[in-house]
């Protein structure tokens, strides 16, 4: 018997009248979703569907990818370049002859008076890969400062230290396939349901054919903590305690693998004497996680035929990102978990094309994982390039969390940012609005007019988006796929590509280098610079790249496709072809709650919205869903402050204070709070932001506040003049 629908109509899809579909890639996070983009018969952006037959996503989207074609058109996008003499005077509009050539001489003066490395450059993982090869080569060939960096450092910065340090390069070694061989996935500081909703979904799969045990870290309680086998809920930044834990429990009870150790790793001495010092009891004292639990782990992970770990932004935005990753690739070491099906230390990355920034954008060495620290690399790429090695520097300049403190004492006196966001995603924004300040002269180049850091620039050069332009992004899984242009370009704004080429033809050494026009022609440079090196393209053109529904690296000449999976063999590319076992001692380093800043300040994202939200947050079926700063309060703590739900609370920290709204929620501890860092002149006036020593990433998740109610009118004054200030 038929219930419920029978009397009602069935659901019905608005007929968007597409007469054309075109295949690109997600242009959100590196789950690297493949996207058709339908168009009508005007050649409007009308509706996307997910590729059926692309592995990545097998047809589904999140509902970030759902509503994508409506960014073409949403609002605050750049028409037409912007100028002014002065901070905070009116813009004029200006020619793009005019204003680019204003950014080159600017460059040129600003070089000449206080030095090369004067004028600073930081990008993005946003813009396509032959975007990036081609700003690397405008920076390092061209312009010459060494001052140039990403906002990967805000993000993969940890991730890729890690990976070197512990396997000589880096390159995450495992795939979304491994979910269907693993016995055991341990998840650490990643939010997968929210942030990767695909990529959780490939996991969901898994699990339905499937049952193996699924372990989350993390201080809250999130949605995958919740569907998880066991949680723990870790101490905010002591997961490498945990992990030289469970190092210790396996070695000790010798559950390790012997003959992988023995074949594949060098340093097995000194990391076993390190580890032996962190027994479960004491290990608990420091991260929080009972004795009994962490054995209970240590034997689950060594014992499963095949274990993997997973991580994002809990481990990699820590004073100890660096470490923890290094301590994840310790536990897949000594368990022999690298390289083989279902066994694997993946890095789940960020940003659309964060992988492609660290294959080719030269931001902290030269295209193609080579490094400026190497003689024969530099000779290698200044040869193909057709400059003098000696332009190059023999080491790599400031990380991007460094160029900011320079701006502040001088060092630096002009800076080009491009697809980032400094106004909100930096640490202690009210620092950052004082350094913007400083600068003699700054260039924003954006999809958006509107975006916060706009407010400090002098010149303003509108870029195009996503699918108004041509290339290929890399995701989580070393996949290269690719977008196709959907439709012209908004307005006059213009592919980053070409605005790299027509500044590179303002210089006289940028005359001399040759700068293809197209994404393809680009990507030729790219597959030859690769050809025979772990990172191989050669293999690889932008039709086969279509037809395959994306291509993981390496894809040498000849091949069919791409690889799965990075050191097979268990060789590694360090020079002895091992990989390095690396003792981590804790040293606890932290801002943490006292008397005076009694909570913990953890910050991270919604599923609505994507970073500082100059895209979802004008898309409305994705800002309705989200429209509000807020805070995810323990209804225990909150009480005891006389604070309600649903309304205000102003939170202090040593930098500032910012107004929220509260939310009361047992997911979370009564010593914490979380804020997704999303909105505007919110959390990051909060946020310390100590740097990790090795990768100079800023620990986002770990910072003292204290928080008291405040009324209404009060909230909306606060709210008002954070609005009216930047
Ligand atoms: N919807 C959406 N998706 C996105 C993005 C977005 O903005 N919106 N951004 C993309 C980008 S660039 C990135 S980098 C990723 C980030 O993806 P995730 O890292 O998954 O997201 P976050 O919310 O930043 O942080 C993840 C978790 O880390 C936990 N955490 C905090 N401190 C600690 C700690 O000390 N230890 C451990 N183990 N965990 C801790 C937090 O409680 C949080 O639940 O998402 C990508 N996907
Ligand atoms: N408190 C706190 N702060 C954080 C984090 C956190 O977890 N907590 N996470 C950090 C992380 S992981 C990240 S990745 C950063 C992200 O920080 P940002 O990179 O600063 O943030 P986005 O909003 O992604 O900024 C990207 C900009 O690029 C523009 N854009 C998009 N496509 C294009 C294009 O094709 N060309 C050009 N020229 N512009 C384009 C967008 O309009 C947007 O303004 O934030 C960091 N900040
Ligand atoms: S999971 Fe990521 S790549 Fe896939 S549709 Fe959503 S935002 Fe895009
Ligand atoms: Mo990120």
């Amino acid at each position: 018997m038929l219930f419920g629908r029978k009397k009602k109509n069935p659901v019905k899809l608005a007929d968007a009248g597409v007469v054309e579909w075109k295949y690109t890639t997600c242009g959100y996070c590196s789950t690297g979703c493949s996207i058709e983009v339908g168009l009508n018969d005007k050649g409007e952006a009308v509706s996307t569907r997910g590729v059926g037959n692309a592995d990545v996503n097998r047809g589904k989207l999140c509902l970030k990818g759902i509503f994508e074609h409506e960014l073409f058109r949403t609002a605050g996008r750049g028409r037409v370049p912007l100028m002014r003499e002065k901070h905070f005077e009116e813009f004029r509009q200006a020619s793009w002859d005019e204003s680019l050539d204003k950014v080159a001489s600017e460059i040129k003066r600003i070089q000449q008076q206080y030095g090369r490395d004067a004028f600073a450059v930081v990008s993005t993982g946003q813009i396509m890969t032959e975007e990036f090869y081609t700003l690397g080569k405008l920076v390092r060939g061209v312009i010459g400062t060494n001052n140039y960096d990403g906002n990967t450092t805000l993000c993969m910065a940890s991730a890729v230290s890690g990976y070197k340090r512990s396997f000589g390069s880096d390159g995450p070694p495992g795939c979304y396939d491994d979910f269907e061989h693993t016995e055991c996935l341990l998840a650490i500081g990643s939010n997968l349901p929210e942030q990767h909703p695909v990529i959780f979904w490939r996991l969901r799969q898994a699990l339905e054919k499937r049952k193996f045990p699924v372990i989350v870290v993390d201080p809250r309680v999130t949605m995958f903590a919740q569907m998880a086998d066991i949680h723990l809920a870790i101490q905010p930044g002591t997961d490498v305690v945990l992990l030289n834990a469970l190092a210790h429990v396996i070695l000790k009870e010798d559950l390790a693998d012997r003959a992988y150790i023995e074949a594949h790793t060098s340093n097995y001495k000194e990391f076993e004497q390190l580890v032996s010092q962190y027994d479960p009891y004491t290990a608990s004292t420091i991260c929080g996680i009972d004795e009994d639990t962490i054995r209970n782990v240590a034997r689950t992970y060594a014992r499963a035929g095949a274990a993997m770990t997973i991580w994002t932004m809990g481990i990699n935005q820590s004073t100890h990102g660096s470490d923890g990753v290094v301590a994840i690739n310790n536990l897949n070491l000594i368990t022999g978990n690298i390289g083989k099906p279902g066994g694997t230390s993946l890095s789940i990355t960020g940003q659309c094309n964060a992988m492609g920034t660290r294959e080719w954008s030269s931001c902290s060495g030269l295209p193609g994982y080579r490094a400026l620290e190497k003689e024969q690399d530099r000779i290698d790429i200044a040869r193909f390039w057709g400059i003098d090695p000696e332009f190059f520097p023999k080491q790599r300049g400031l990380f991007q969390t460094d160029i900011f403190p320079a701006i502040e004492t001088g060092a630096i006196k002009g800076l080009w940012l491009i697809a980032t966001n400094p106004m909100t995603s930096m640490p202690n924004t009210p620092r950052i609005r004082k350094t913007l300040e400083k600068l003699e002269f700054l260039v924003v180049q954006d999809a958006y007019a509107d975006v916060e850091t706009n407010e400090y620039s002098h010149v303003y050069l509108p870029a195009a988006l996503w699918a108004e332009k041509e290339g290929c992004f890399t995701n989580t899984e070393r996949r290269v796929n690719l977008i196709r242009n959907v439709v012209a370009p908004y307005a006059d704004s213009k592919p980053d590509l070409w605005i790299f080429n027509q500044l590179a033809s303002r210089f006289a050494q940028g005359r001399k280098i040759k700068f293809p026009e197209t994404a393809s022609a680009v990507f030729d440079e790219m597959r030859e610079l690769s050809r025979g090196r772990m990172l191989d393209y050669s293999g690889m053109s932008h039709e086969k790249i279509e037809q395959q529904r994306g291509i993981q690296w390496p894809c040498s000449e000849g091949a069919e496709s791409g690889s799965a999976r990075l050191y097979t063999e268990g060789d590694f590319q360090h020079p002895d072809g091992k990989a390095r076992l690396i003792p981590l001692p804790f040293i606890d380093n932290n801002e943490r709650p006292d008397e005076d800043y009694p909570f913990w300040l953890n910050t991270g994202r919604v599923v609505e919205h994507f970073h500082t939200r100059t895209r979802t947050g004008k898309v409305g079926n994705l800002n309705k869903f989200s429209p509000t700063p807020y805070m995810e309060m323990n209804p225990d703590a909150a009480r005891a402050l006389g604070i309600e739900h649903g309304s205000y609370a102003r939170l202090t920290s040593r930098r500032g204070d910012a107004v929220v709204m509260v939310q009361l929620t047992q997911r979370i501890a009564p010593d914490m709070v979380f804020i997704p860092f999303h909105f505007h002149e919110c959390v990051n006036r909060l946020t310390l932001g100590l740097l990790d020593p090795y990768s100079r990433q800023p620990a986002f998740k770990q910072s003292a506040v204290r928080i008291e109610a405040i009324g209404d009118q009060d909230a909306a004054a606060v709210r008002n003049k954070a609005a009216r200030s930047y």
